[in-house]
């Protein structure tokens, strides 16, 4: 849109949506419902990109509108904490146990960094482990050499972002448990947290190789250091309770943001009590927000979750397990958790960022244009997760793989 070049820095409000990484003029989308979206010509697209992984429910579902509609009708923010947000707690509370108190923020980067913040009050300790390829927003101390939008534009970390900021941050190779071992053995005693994304998405979806997040849990716990699970993407996605819930492992601390929002904006951080009763007004660590908690967001989030039910849960993961099994495209191969999928364009699934960057690129981006081509919308970068979504059902599907042939 010439207009929005105008009026926003690369035309774009998020730099992935500016299809930098694909190449072309991105698609003026009007509508959406269900799986699909419509742009301003009226053609209609399967939609895989759904937000960029709030809308597990798939575009307008009924009862979020009703939802939204409803909380706007009843009036705006109060200024004080409502019936909506509680509600909402503790229906997070109820799938994630290691949450035992929460607080809402309006981003998932919010959610971060605020996590971060309560780390280094509770452990007295400046240094933070994150992983190559790892995006948890765009808070300064996140921004070293991260993933996502960052990986995309081969921007490692980003300008703006002081060196002396930027030296708090240690960066250690996903599914490398000795790389992680060996920063805590030269920090010792200094490292406030481990932060991971406990199915790498960002990188496209890269999965943790068997006992890998287990062993984060034991090193964190031997170097007196928190482990902190980044969950916007895959929390109540991979599983009802999320990733802690799938693989099993305890975090002190939990991101969340996305589906808990209904596909407004949102985030949260969570975890041990002990911890979170250090943020303000009960302990020292200050964290504030205007609009947090708000009720039209905490009913879009509330609409959400109350409809993830087994069943739903049962069908988005037959519809994404018939999807991976449908996709065959040469030179490329399919990493899939839960919902969640990336084809890579290379000969196997990677372990880790450097892995993953090895993709061929340039033929992902032929064969993303192709499958716009066909109608089929796919988020426009090599590092990014297809997201499916409960509305993806079979003729959806089967749409889907036809346009794949
Ligand atoms: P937001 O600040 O964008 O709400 O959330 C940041 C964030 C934190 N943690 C994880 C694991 C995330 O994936 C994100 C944001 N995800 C990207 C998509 N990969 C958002 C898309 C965009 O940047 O436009």
């Amino acid at each position: 849109m010439t207009v929005a070049a105008d009026l926003f820095p690369g035309g774009v409000n998020s730099p992935v949506r500016a299809y930098r990484a694909v190449g072309g003029e991105p698609p003026v989308l009007v509508r959406g419902e269900g799986a699909f979206v419509w742009n301003d010509a009226g053609r209609r697209y399967i939609d895989y990109v759904g937000a960029f992984g709030p809308l597990l429910l798939g575009h307008a579902n009924r009862s979020v509108v009703e939802a939204i509609k409803n909380a706007a009708e009843a009036g705006g923010s109060f200024g004080v904490t409502g019936p909506g947000e509680v509600r909402l707690a503790q229906l997070i509370k109820t799938r994630m146990p290691s949450i035992e108190r929460i607080r809402f923020v309006n981003s998932g980067t919010e959610a971060a960094m605020s996590a971060l913040r309560v780390a280094r009050a509770a452990t007295r300790r400046d240094l933070i482990v994150k992983f190559e390829g790892g995006y948890h927003g765009h808070a300064d101390s996140l921004l070293v050499e991260a993933g996502s939008g960052a990986a995309t534009l081969s921007i490692p970390g980003s300008a703006g972002v002081a060196p002396s900021v930027a030296a708090q941050t240690l960066v250690a190779t996903y599914n490398d448990l000795d790389s992680v071992a060996a920063l805590l053995d030269s920090h010792r005693n200094n490292v406030a947290a481990v932060i991971v994304e406990p199915v790498a998405a960002n990188m496209g979806v890269v999965a943790p190789v068997s006992g890998f997040l287990q062993g984060l849990r034991d090193l964190t716990e031997r170097a007196g250091a928190l482990l902190i699970f980044d969950e916007v993407i895959t929390g109540f996605r991979v599983a009802p309770g999320g990733a802690q819930e799938l693989y099993g492992v305890r975090p002190d601390l939990t991101v969340l943001g996305k589906i808990i929002g209904g596909g407004l904006p949102v985030g949260a951080y969570g975890g041990r009590a002990d911890l979170m009763d250090l943020v303000a007004p009960s302990g020292p660590v200050y964290q504030a927000g205007t609009l947090s908690g708000h009720p039209v967001v905490m009913a879009a989030g509330e609409a959400t979750l109350a409809q993830l039910t087994p069943d739903i849960y049962a069908k988005i993961e037959s519809q994404a397990a018939r999807l991976e099994s449908g996709v065959r495209v040469a030179g490329a191969c399919v990493v899939r958790v839960g919902s969640l999928l990336t084809l890579f364009f290379r000969g196997r699934p990677p372990r880790n960022f450097r892995e993953a960057k090895s993709s061929d690129t340039k033929a992902f981006a032929r064969f993303f244009h192709s499958m716009l081509e066909a109608g089929v919308l796919l988020p426009p970068s090599q590092f990014e997760a297809w997201f499916v979504s409960a509305s993806h059902d079979g003729s959806v599907i089967d749409s889907t793989l036809e346009a794949l042939r």
